[in-house]
C-alpha cells in the first residue's frame, strides 16, 4: 500500500470526515483493482487507527473512484487585488462577503478596502467612536463594526485574501471633519473662515496625535503588514486660503510650493505608521512629489491620464520601488460592449526599463470606485469583467488570446449564474442551465 501523499491526507477528511480523529493514524491507499490499465482506477482507502480507538486496529475500507487530474498552474503577479469603496456608498456586509467568494473563484488574493472617504465613514473606531457616529450616512445601520470587520478579514482568509485597508489622508477626509473637531483644515474667503473645511490639517500637533492614535487602533484591527495610506488627490485651494497656514509656509521656507507642505505631512505620516510595524502602500502623488520613502514603499499607479502610466511605472521601478498598477482597470468605468477586452489586453510589464525594473512589478488592482456604485449594480459591474483582470495578473504573458478568454469568461459567468452570483452578461447568448 502506498502512504497517501500529504495534500489527499489532508483534503480527505474534508471530503469524507476523519475516521482516526486529528493528526492519528496512517492513510494508505491500495489499488483495488491492480491490472486495470483502464480508467477510472479504483482504490480502497484504508485508515489505520493505532491508537485510543475502541477496537485496535480498526480498519475502513472504502471504494471510490477516483479520477486522476495533474494541475501546474501559479501567478504570474504575487499581488492580485480588488478595491471596494464603501464610503461612496455603504455596501452591506453579504455584498462584501460575497464579493470575497467570487474574488477567490477568480483567485484575486487581496481584498484592498477604500473603506472611508470624503462622503461617509462607515469604519466603527473604538478609539474615536464619533467618526462614525458623525460621518456616518446613518450610525446605527450604515457601520461596519469591529465584528463586522473581524467577518469580513476572517471571510477572506479563509479563501487565501489578505485583507488591506486604506485610510486615505490627508485629503478625501471630509466625513472626518465632523466626529474629530480641529482635525481638517477651515477654509477662508477673504480675512474669515467660510464654513467649509479642507484637507486635514498638517501645520498643528494635535493633528499627529490623533493620526497615531487612530493608526495605532487601525494597524491592530487589520492584521495584514501592509496599510493602504492614500495621499491622492490634495486640493492645495483651501491651504492656500487659510492665514495660519501660510504663515507656516513662510516659517518652513516652503515658499508656494503647496506639494512641500504635503509632503511635510506624508513624511510625519509614514514615520508613525513605519514606528508601528507596518508596511505601506501609497497612491502615486506621494511619489511623485519626491516624499522620501522607505526602500520597502509600494507605489499605486492609478492615473489613466492619456495612457501615461507605462512612464509612470518606469518612473517608480526606476527609483527601486515595487509597483502596483490600476491606471487601465477601473471597472467602475463602463462603455456600451465589450470594454473587458481592453483591460485584458494590457500587458502590466509593458514600459521601458531592465529586467530587475520588472521584477519590482507585484502585479495590480482592479478597482470599483463608488461613485456610481452600490449595492444594486456591484455584482454585475463586478463580474464577469473582473475575471479579465484577474486572468491577465494570473496567466503567463503568453495567454492573451482574447478569443480564447472570451470562451472561459463566457462559460465562467454561466457558473456564476448557478451559484446565485448575478453577473452581467458579456454579449449575446445563454446558459445551459436555463434549460435544466
Ligand atoms: N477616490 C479616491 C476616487 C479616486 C481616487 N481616489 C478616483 C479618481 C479618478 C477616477 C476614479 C477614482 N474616486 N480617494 C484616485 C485614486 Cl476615474
Amino acid at each position: 500500500c502506498a502512504v497517501l501523499d500529504a495534500a489527499f491526507q489532508r483534503y480527505w477528511p474534508l471530503i469524507f470526515g476523519s475516521p482516526t480523529g486529528e493528526g492519528r493514524g496512517g492513510w494508505h491507499l491500495c489499488p483495488a483493482n491492480p491490472g486495470n490499465n483502464g480508467d477510472p482506477q479504483c482504490f480502497l482507502l484504508m485508515a489505520v487507527c493505532p491508537t485510543s480507538c475502541s477496537s485496535l486496529p480498526r480498519v475502513f475500507c472504502v471504494q471510490y473512484y477516483v479520477n486522476e487530474t495533474e494541475i501546474v498552474d501559479f501567478p504570474r503577479f504575487p499581488h492580485r487585488g480588488l478595491l471596494l469603496d464603501t464610503s461612496r456608498h455603504y455596501l452591506p456586509l453579504s455584498a462584501i462577503l460575497e464579493t470575497l467568494d467570487v474574488m477567490a473563484y477568480n483567485k484575486f488574493n487581496v481584498f484592498h478596502w477604500h473603506i472611508v472617504d470624503d462622503p461617509s465613514f462607515p469604519y466603527e473606531s473604538s478609539t474615536f467612536p464619533e467618526l462614525s457616529k458623525q460621518g456616518a450616512f446613518n450610525a446605527m445601520t450604515h457601520v461596519y463594526t469591529a465584528s463586522d470587520v473581524r467577518t469580513v478579514i476572517e471571510h477572506a482568509r479563509l479563501r487565501g485574501i489578505r485583507v488591506i485597508a486604506e485610510f486615505d489622508t490627508p485629503g478625501h477626509t471630509l466625513s472626518w471633519g465632523p466626529g474629530a473637531p480641529g482635525l481638517l483644515t477651515p477654509c477662508y474667503i477673504g480675512k474669515a473662515p467660510s464654513g467649509v473645511y479642507g484637507p486635514i490639517n498638517p501645520i498643528v500637533n494635535s493633528t499627529y496625535q490623533f493620526v497615531t492614535s487612530l493608526f495605532q487602533e487601525v494597524s491592530t484591527v487589520f492584521p495584514d503588514f501592509f496599510l493602504h495610506l492614500g495621499g491622492d488627490e490634495v486640493d492645495f485651494t483651501c491651504w492656500k486660503s487659510n492665514p495660519e497656514i501660510r504663515a507656516f509656509m513662510v516659517e518652513k521656507g516652503f515658499g508656494e510650493d503647496y506639494k512641500k507642505l504635503e509632503s511635510f505631512y506624508i513624511q510625519r505620516l509614514l514615520d508613525i505608521v513605519s514606528s508601528l510595524g507596518k508596511g505601506y502602500i501609497v497612491w502615486q502623488e506621494v511619489f511623485d512629489n519626491d516624499v522620501k520613502l522607505r526602500s520597502d514603499t509600494i507605489i499605486h499607479v492609478w492615473k489613466e491620464n492619456n495612457l501615461q502610466y507605462p512612464e509612470e511605472m518606469a518612473n517608480v521601478t526606476r527609483a527601486g520601488y515595487r509597483a502596483l498598477l490600476s491606471a487601465p482597470w477601473y471597472l467602475n468605468r463602463i462603455s456600451y460592449g465589450q470594454d473587458w477586452i481592453e483591460a485584458y489586453k494590457v500587458e502590466p510589464l509593458n514600459f521601458g526599463g531592465s529586467p530587475e525594473q520588472k521584477a519590482l512589478v507585484i502585479g495590480g488592482e482592479a478597482c470599483m470606485w463608488g461613485e456610481y456604485v452600490d449595492v444594486t449594480n456591484l455584482t454585475p459591474r463586478l463580474w464577469p469583467r473582473g475575471g479579465a483582470v484577474a486572468e491577465r495578473l494570473w496567466s503567463n504573458e503568453t495567454v492573451m488570446n482574447v478569443r480564447d478568454a472570451y470562451t472561459r469568461l463566457v462559460e465562467f459567468r454561466c457558473t456564476l449564474l448557478r451559484r446565485g452570483v448575478q453577473a452581467q452578461p458579456l454579449y449575446t447568448g445563454y446558459c445551459d442551465h436555463e434549460f435544466s
